[in-house]
């Protein structure tokens, strides 16, 4: 008996290479579900404001060099530290608009020498599981027309299609529940893709239990 829990909120994910539109996504969804009342925040990785995160800023930002095993389970350590706060935040019943997470860190370093996607996945292994996936594709092509590429690590068009290519590899696992988003329409285009298929993930999310992810 006793009282009926509340609904809980969805965590939503969005990927995406290199200025595909994440973050501009990210904020407009965030923005119209508080406008239609349904509680929401944004959460972005690297979270680069606690210690760990400011190691891996330093690191992208080429002020420091780490060995590259080391710099994936950082990675990985930022989004464990910060999971007790998602899943607070889930069972309040508040939504989670993530930009970047676990797929980005197993993307990334698996294109490095010697990386296999397997290992790259295991410190990730029972991670909330996202409710819904939302990969931005945008061609290299086109995001070459959206300026040049920053001053920061993998920041680099040969990277960017080969992580591409490893974001093609996870997409084929279907215990994920992957959108694939066509980027290269206007911002407004894009977000109404976007919300739509949020609205639908955050329905199914208040009658199941939060997963866990790859296991
Ligand atoms: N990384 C990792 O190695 N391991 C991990 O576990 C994780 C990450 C989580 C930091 O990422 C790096 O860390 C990243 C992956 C790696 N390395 N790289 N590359 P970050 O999140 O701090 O920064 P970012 O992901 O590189 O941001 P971004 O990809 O450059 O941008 P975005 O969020 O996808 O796009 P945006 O900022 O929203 O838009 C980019 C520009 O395009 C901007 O000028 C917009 O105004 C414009 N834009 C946006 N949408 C449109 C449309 N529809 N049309 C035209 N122009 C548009």
């Amino acid at each position: 008996g006793g009282a009926m829990a509340a609904k809980r909120g969805a965590l939503i994910v969005l990927e995406g290479v290199d200025k595909a539109g994440k973050t501009t996504q990210c904020n407009k969804l965030v923005q119209a579900l508080q406008q239609s009342g349904r509680p929401a925040e944004m959460m972005r990785f690297p979270d680069r404001t606690t210690t760990i995160g400011q190691l891996i800023s330093s690191y992208l930002e080429k002020r420091t060099e780490l060995e590259d095993h080391a710099v994936h389970l950082l990675f990985s350590a930022n989004r464990w530290e910060l999971v007790p706060s998602m899943k607070r935040k889930l069972e309040q019943g508040i939504t989670l608009v993530v930009d970047r997470y676990a797929f980005s860190g197993v993307a990334f370093t698996s294109v490095k020498p010697g990386f296999c996607l397997d290992w790259c996945m295991k410190p990730d292994v029972g991670l909330p599981k996202p409710d819904l996936v939302m990969f931005l594709q945008l061609s290299s092509a086109e995001a070459a027309r959206r300026g040049h590429f920053g001053e920061e690590r993998y920041e680099t068009s040969d990277f960017q299609k080969a992580v591409q290519q490893k974001f093609e590899q996870l997409m084929k696992d279907e215990s994920v529940n992957w959108q694939v988003i066509d980027a290269s329409q206007d911002v407004e285009s894009v977000h109404l893709d976007i919300v739509g298929h949020s609205h639908g993930a955050i329905r199914l999310a208040q009658d199941v239990p939060l997963g866990e992810l790859w296991k």
